[in-house]
C-alpha cells in the first residue's frame, strides 16, 4: 500500500472512494462534509437520508453522484475534549472502519481528509500520527493489497506539514 499526501480540495479528486468527515446525522454540515455534497448534488443527501445516521468511530459508504468519485464513505470523527476521551482510539477506527469499507467495495483508490482537524477541534501532531498509524496498521492487515494507495488531501498547510511530519516520523 502507498500512503501520498497532497495540498488541495478532496471534491476534485478522480478516486474510487472519498472519505467525508461527516457528522453523526450524516446530513450535511460545514468543512469539507459541506464542500462534498454540494459537489455531488442534492442524490447524495438523498440517499443519506436512508441511512439513519452513523456513530462515531464508524463509517457509511453511498454513491458519489456528481463528484469524480466513485464513492463516499462517510465517517464520523471525535469532537476533540482534552485527549482522555477515548479520542485517539476513535480516531483509528474512523480509518479503519473506512479502509474496511473501501476494500469490501474494491476500491483501489481512496482520498481522506484531516477527520476531525477542522471544527471538531482535534490536534494537528496527535491527529496525523494517530490517522498515519491507523492506516498503515488496516493496510498490513488486509488480506489482498487493497486500497493500493491512500492518498491524505489536505486543505491547509499545518495539517500538510502535519502529516509530513507523521509519514517521516517513521
Ligand atoms: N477538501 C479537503 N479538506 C477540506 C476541505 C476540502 N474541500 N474543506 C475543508 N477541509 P472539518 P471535522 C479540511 O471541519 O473537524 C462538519 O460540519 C479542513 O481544513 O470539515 O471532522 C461536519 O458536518 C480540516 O483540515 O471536519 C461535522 O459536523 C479538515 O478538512 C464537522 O464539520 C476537517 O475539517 C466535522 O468536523
Amino acid at each position: 500500500m502507498r500512503i501520498e499526501i497532497v495540498r488541495g480540495d478532496i471534491t476534485t479528486q478522480e478516486v474510487d472512494a472519498v472519505v467525508n468527515a461527516a457528522n453523526s446525522s450524516l446530513l450535511g454540515g460545514g468543512g469539507v462534509d459541506g464542500a462534498i455534497h454540494r459537489a455531488a448534488g442534492p442524490s447524495l443527501l438523498a440517499e443519506c437520508r436512508t441511512l439513519g445516521g452513523c456513530p462515531t468511530g464508524e463509517a457509511r459508504i453511498t454513491g458519489g453522484y456528481d463528484l469524480p468519485a466513485r464513492h463516499v464513505i462517510h465517517t464520523v470523527g471525535p469532537v476533540w475534549r482534552g485527549g482522555d476521551h477515548d479520542e485517539a482510539s476513535l480516531l483509528a477506527s474512523c480509518y479503519t472502519s473506512s479502509m474496511a469499507l473501501a476494500r469490501e467495495h474494491g476500491c483501489e483508490v481512496v482520498a481522506f481528509p484531516a477527520i476531525s482537524c477542522g471544527v471538531y477541534g482535534y490536534p494537528l501532531a496527535a491527529a496525523a500520527e494517530a490517522s498515519v498509524g491507523a492506516v498503515r496498521l488496516s493496510g498490513e492487515k488486509g488480506p489482498i493489497e487493497c486500497p493500493a494507495i491512500v492518498r491524505w488531501v489536505l486543505f491547509d498547510r499545518a495539517c500538510f506539514e502535519a502529516w509530513q511530519t507523521a509519514l517521516t516520523a517513521r
